[in-house]
């Protein structure tokens, strides 16, 4: 129903009540319904957390724990762990120099800010960020998986469960690597930040 629609029902029933059907009238209603529930949606809307640069990928761990891959400018990609109200620093500091040249701060230099769990200088790139489940890799059972794309290469992240990562393994694959997801039965595809691109699909090594 459009603003003009409702001005014309609101119009006829001040001019005459029974101008305005039922129908209409349950209409104009719902309208009004839906407009004060976005209100009121829009009035506990707020920032989770602020400081972001470039924000590639963001998933929940099987712990509920919520993580976020960002691109720095030159140096500083950084994966961290996003809690409510924290300022995640850019473009106050950084691992990083701006393209330019110039230097930017230390995170060190800034304790109000939060720093990232890890960060990588020089930097792989990534292109997404997803935390593996299922049977044909379990040693990977909860570990995060990223893409790099400037790297070329595919990243294994693996969590103390008390807020630490580690950037534990990472594999060269020769392609640009936008996007990891796991398949039902356990294998994980890739897809290439290409064009024409490719599709991998990765699994064990057969046992010789
Ligand atoms: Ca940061």
């Amino acid at each position: 129903m459009t603003l003009a629609h409702v001005s014309e029902i609101v119009r006829r029933f001040e001019a005459d009540r029974a101008a305005v059907s039922y129908a209409e009238w349950r209409a104009w209603l719902a309208a009004q319904e839906r407009r004060i529930a976005i209100h009121h949606i829009r009035s506990k809307l707020q920032a989770m957390s602020t400081g972001h640069r470039t924000p590639y990928g963001l998933a929940f761990a099987p712990d509920g724990r919520l993580w976020e891959v960002e691109h720095g400018p030159r140096g500083g990609d950084e994966l961290n762990l996003i809690e409510p109200g924290k300022n995640y620093g850019w473009p106050l500091v950084s691992y990083a120099t701006n393209y330019n040249g110039v230097p930017i701060p230390s995170p060190e230099t800034r304790p109000d800010l939060t720093k990232p769990v890890v960060y990588w200088t020089p930097i792989i790139g990534p292109g997404n960020l997803m935390f593996y489940k299922g049977a044909m890799f379990p040693q990977w059972q909860g570990s995060a998986l990223i893409g790099g794309m400037q790297s070329k290469t595919l990243n294994r992240i693996t969590f103390d469960g008390k807020g630490g990562a580690t950037a534990a393994e990472r594999w060269s694959v020769g392609h640009r690597i936008r996007d990891v997801e796991v398949a039902p039965d356990g294998a994980v595809w890739l897809i290439e930040d290409a064009n024409p691109g490719g599709l991998f699909r990765v699994t064990p090594k057969p046992q010789q």
